[in-house]
């Protein structure tokens, strides 16, 4: 890891995963493997930022609105919360997005911080330069969220084994991958960047878990 990296869990929100009101189905099973990813870039400090989709009670996103998805992830609802199996780490910062109610609010680079901070303003000050990121949903939140990290000038790694779809068009989560990499993110799983860290020498092995 030569940049600064930053860890980035997008969207891992009950309303997503099974149960939810716009479940991507095996939502759920990215909970695990980011626990794993947390737990190894916490530990050598990488900051962590959640995003969440944030959404106002009537928005055009919605179906009754003029959109097309059922009302989800709307503001202080228990749909809107993270799964409670996520370990987010103390310190993590939460990006809220789609918080207006024109506002499909699929990149969370469009997100802002609890007090208003635009999120790649934030990792421009933090002077970070490459984004981790894993979550819900691999072709909406993930992919646009990527591709416009590397078109802000990011480094972008997409952690595949810690992404789950929707695919409301069968194929749309292996085409989102395909222009993920074509745009130039690179995609990796957890035991490659684990041992990449180890053959650094730069972290300690994880700690054991379960
Ligand atoms: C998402 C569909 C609608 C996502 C958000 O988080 O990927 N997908 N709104």
């Amino acid at each position: 890891m030569q940049r600064r990296a930053a860890l980035l869990v997008i969207d891992v929100q009950l309303d997503f995963c099974p149960g939810g009101a716009l479940p991507v189905s095996n939502g759920d099973q990215v909970v695990p493997v980011l626990n794993l990813y947390l737990e190894l870039f916490n530990m050598r400090s990488v900051p962590v930022f959640a995003s969440r989709d944030w959404h106002p009670e009537h928005s055009k996103h919605f179906k009754e609105q003029g959109g097309i998805w059922p009302p989800h992830c709307v503001q202080g609802s228990p749909g809107a919360d993270f799964h409670p199996g996520l370990r987010l780490p103390k310190g993590t910062i939460v990006i809220s997005k789609g918080m207006s109610s024109w506002d499909n609010g699929y990149s969370a680079m469009q997100g802002t911080t609890e007090n208003g901070t635009p999120f790649a303003m934030l990792l421009r000050r933090m002077e970070l330069d490459r984004l981790y990121v894993g979550g819900l949903a691999t072709d909406y939140c993930v992919k646009e969220t990527v591709l416009e990290a590397l078109k802000e000038g990011f480094a972008v790694t997409v952690l595949t084994d810690a992404v789950r779809g929707v695919d409301v068009k069968p194929g749309d989560t292996e085409r989102a991958l395909q222009e993920m990499r074509r745009a130039g993110a690179d995609q990796t799983t957890f035991s490659s960047v684990r041992s990449a860290l180890l053959a650094d020498g730069e972290a300690r092995p994880p700690a054991r878990t379960g």
